[in-house]
């Protein structure tokens, strides 16, 4: 360094990394006593103008190296002692000049400035590890601390004002946002169709965030392009195409509109130019039991809710084939165009598998574009003991699978399929002048932006792809049949357990749905529970019966001891329904998970 070049803490503490980062080892400092008490002086000297003449004042270069010998002797000892407490990278007991970082203000400028930000961002890295991570999945924390509304808005300071805060203000902000945040990874949150943190998952998360790429274009992301083709050229496979286009999408509801709005231009290609003022009564036919995003994208892509045709269900759950053809029939006669058949592998509250395999037959009889929405039930596909689950889905035209569902990928992780190469970027490509130039340096058939909706769009490949790279497909596939094994294992469990257990179904999928009935509704008929009232006292039964399972989950989630949704279904009371994804889950959790609702209906009403 010249000694004419200003010296400041940031320069000897950079020079001291940099020399680090060549040798992979801290330098030895000078241990020459005389340097070292004539440095001492001069240090004082600066110290004495720097506190009365303020921060401006220049580092002289004695003290410039008095300070860096400081600093390695602190990284030697740190060293000697195997544990690191410099003041840079001690982020959970903070050194009182680590400390003082934290109490300045965060800065407006854009970018990562190591001395302004090294403490502050490790700071919230390592509380994010202890709190969100490991703490977040210990069984012997609650997994949420209930708030009221109005009581954490109390709680956080959540408006945004004209002056900014201190790293240390913006640090505890943080540290609230993970206290009263439910933890999603918590062994005992069952409650949706997500669940469980996966290390890898979340690596791949962390890093896609600190790259922030947008996967457009080849020149921006070179990396995650080519991973999104490898990962859906192995989930293709997976589902049987010999030939595919695929995409990842912000969520399974996208990803089923994908489907038919590919059905809708393979029926109209001249719906990209012109409208469909012309077409007449477009409908699709999907199951009673199928995903809202179905009526969400007939209302979205000018069919109308009205035109979603629901076909009735078998006692499971299942589309009911018969049914789907009767259908088919009447909107024959009444002259509309069908577009498109929707099977579901893994409805969202039974989790039931349509049969795949006779609904393609229908379809492929009737030149109807047929889309499974595998979006739940499709982690099965990977497992070898569990894909027969899905028979019949390599002869779909489209496919939704979401990796951050069964197999547990961060969200969001959605991906669409389709055995018709070429066809998404037909219909949904606008050839932007500024970002897809053909003219570019490189081969532009990589820039697969064109062929979605959005433009910008963030890389959700690289989560699910360093799990499928440390776990391999196998690893994949013990994990499904772990989660299957728990549902079944649960199940028995519910069937065994006595008067007050009532299980709605033997589960196709991980969903567990049963009734748990306290003492006093012991002996409501059957009929009661699959919807059937005759007397009044019936409809006495079914209120009371409905009234449980939300008392229940009140209790606890204000406990924050566990969380499991529940619902009515087709003219059945409230049930629980309990769903697996993540195989950190034991038996134990699964006998908690029965114990805990016995105990907290003790005491309750009924
Ligand atoms: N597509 C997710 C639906 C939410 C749930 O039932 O968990």
């Amino acid at each position: 360094m010249l000694r004419s070049e200003r010296r400041t803490e940031n320069n000897w503490k950079r020079t001291v990394e940099e020399d680090q980062e060549k040798t992979g080892d801290v330098p030895e400092p000078c241990d020459e006593s005389r340097k070292g008490s004539e440095r001492y002086l001069l240090y004082l000297v600066y110290l004495f103008f720097s506190l009365s003449y303020g921060a401006a004042t220049p580092m002289p270069y004695g003290v410039w190296e008095y300070e860096r010998e400081r600093y390695l002797s602190q990284k030697l000892k740190a060293k000697e002692s195997n544990e690191d407490t410099t003041t840079t990278t001690t982020v959970s007991t903070p050194s009182p000049a680590s400390l003082v970082r934290m109490e300045e203000k965060c800065g407006w400028e854009t970018g990562p400035n190591r001395v302004q930000h090294e403490t502050f961002l490790k700071a919230v890295l390592d509380m994010l590890l202890e709190k969100a991570v490991f703490e977040g999945t210990n069984r012997k924390n609650k997994l949420v601390e209930w708030q009221e509304p109005e009581e954490l808005k109390q709680k956080m300071n959540l408006a945004v004002r004209e002056e900014g805060m201190t790293h240390g203000e913006l640090f505890a902000l943080m540290q609230q946002v993970v206290k009263y945040s439910v933890k999603t990874g918590h062994p005992y949150f069952i409650n949706q169709l997500y669940s469980g943190l996966d290390v890898y998952g979340l690596v791949g998360q962390w890093v896609t965030d600190a790259l922030n790429p947008s996967v457009y274009t080849y020149e921006v992301a070179p990396v995650f392009t080519l991973m999104e083709i490898e990962v859906l050229s192995a989930m293709a496979s997976l589902v049987g195409f010999e030939q595919h286009d695929g995409l990842f999408s912000p969520g399974g509801s996208i990803s089923n509109m994908y489907g038919m709005l590919l059905a809708r231009y393979r029926t109209f290609p001249e719906i990209k130019s012109k409208g469909c003022s012309e077409l007449g009564r477009l409908v699709a036919l999907t199951s009673i039991d199928a995903h809202y995003s179905l009526k969400k994208a007939a209302m979205t892509l000018g069919l109308g809710s009205d035109n979603l045709v629901l076909v009735n269900t078998d006692a499971v759950g299942r589309m009911d084939v018969n049914h789907l053809k009767h259908c088919i029939e009447e909107e024959k006669k009444k002259k509309s165009t069908i577009i498109m058949v929707c099977a579901t592998a893994g409805t969202t509250v039974l989790g039931a598998y349509d049969p795949v395999a006779a609904i393609a037959d229908v379809c492929e009889k009737e030149g109807i574009w047929l889309h499974v929405d595998a979006a739940w039930g499709g982690g099965a596909l990977i497992s070898p003991a569990l894909r027969h689950k899905i028979r019949g889905i390599h002869r779909a035209d489209s496919v939704t699978w979401n990796p951050h569902k069964l197999l547990v990928a961060p969200q969001q992780c959605s991906v669409f399929l389709t055995r018709h190469p070429g066809l998404l970027k037909a219909c949904n490509s606008a050839s932007a002048a500024y970002l897809f130039q053909k003219d570019k340096f490189y081969n532009t058939s990589y820039d697969t932006g064109d062929q979605h909706l959005q433009c910008g769009r963030r890389a959700d490949v690289l989560k699910f792809w360093a799990m499928w790279k440390a776990k391999g497909t196998s690893g994949l596939a013990q994990h499904m049949e772990r989660v299957f094994s728990l549902a079944e294992e649960f199940a028995g469990m519910v069937s065994r357990r006595g008067r007050g257990w009532r299980l709605l179904q033997i589960p196709e999928c991980t969903n567990v749905c049963f009734w748990y009935l306290p003492p006093a509704l012991h002996d409501v008929p059957a009929a009661v529970l699959q919807g059937t009232l005759t007397t009044p006292a019936d409809h006495q039964h079914f209120k009371r019966v409905s009234a449980v399972a939300p008392r229940l989950k009140e209790r606890m989630v204000r406990e924050g001891r566990m969380m499991i949704t529940y619902q009515p279904l087709r003219g059945r009371p409230n049930f629980f329904r309990l769903v697996l994804q993540s195989s950190q889950v034991t038996s134990h959790d699964l006998e908690y998970f029965i114990n805990t609702i016995e105990e907290l209906a003790q005491n309750s009403q009924e």
